[in-house]
């Protein structure tokens, strides 16, 4: 498989703003192996771009996740830093394709960690923080069509996300059921709780971990981990205006 033509491909889509068919099609050998090294060709391009790497993203880990896009194993993807957003800020409509929004977990680490053989014990002594996040997907496919292969190589539809500063519960019991809504021009379009990730958000962390470690990357100390998607993504349109409500903090940013 031609891995620099399709992240080429992958690539210019993003600068573009223009989606294009999904690999899958025309090379249906395409590989999970081969679209994680399509994904790293990527990601070094982004680095020589000038930007960084501040964290990783799992996606497909809640059910509601898997069965909006037909994939149903999860995936793991990079984060610029580029792509984060303040909260209360705005989204450019116009340097994206069809984006949604999700509502998320985030993780943030106060020392690394690597190895297959991480254990949950020891995600749990490496975190910093649990705080509210909100991603922004953007696939770079046409209608948001995809393979499991094509998704990853596209690097888990990953275009931005928000953190907060409020943290969430650290026990696993408290943290599964703390509740969280997303409104969209006022209404309530999304309910869930990170119970929906895996059954337990850091099961997501460690999940990370050992996918890195297939490739002998780690988690440093301070990067930021998304989770996973907690209920469906909810679709843009410029003017709309989104919150995401936990208790104690709300994430908003408006589509311009
Ligand atoms: O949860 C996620 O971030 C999913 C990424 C891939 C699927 C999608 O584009 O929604
Ligand atoms: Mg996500």
């Amino acid at each position: 498989v031609k891995h620099e033509e399709i992240s080429n491909e992958l690539w210019s889509a993003w600068e573009n703003v223009k989606p294009i068919p999904a690999f899958s099609g025309r090379y249906p050998d395409l590989s999970v192996e081969d679209a994680y090294l399509i994904q790293n060709i990527l990601s070094e391009r982004a680095v020589a771009s000038g930007d960084s790497i501040c964290g990783y993203k799992m996606g497909l880990t809640s059910k509601a996740k898997q069965r909006d896009v037909q994939v149903f194993e999860p995936i793991r993807g990079f984060l610029r830093g580029s792509f984060e957003i303040p909260k209360n800020g705005t989204l450019d409509m116009k340097k994206r394709i069809h984006p949604r929004v999700e509502p998320e977990v985030a993780v943030v680490l106060k020392s690394p960690l690597s190895g297959a053989n991480v254990t949950l014990r020891e995600v749990r002594a490496a975190i910093h923080s649990v705080l509210p996040a909100l991603e922004i997907v953007d696939s770079r496919y046409e209608n948001f069509s995809f393979r499991l292969a094509d998704v990853i190589a596209d690097n888990t539809s990953a275009a931005a996300f928000m953190v907060g500063s409020l943290e969430l519960p650290l026990s696993p019991d408290e943290l599964r059921l703390t509740g969280v809504f997303v409104r969209k021009n006022g209404r309530i379009v999304e309910t869930g709780a990170p119970a929906a990730v895996l059954g337990d958000p850091f099961l997501s962390v460690l999940g990370l971990v050992k996918s890195l470690a297939t490739e002998a990357k780690r988690l440093e100390a301070g990067m930021v981990v998304l989770t996973g998607g907690i209920t469906n993504s909810i679709p843009l349109q410029p003017g709309d205006r989104i919150e995401v409500v936990w208790p104690g903090e709300t994430l908003a940013f408006e589509a311009v």
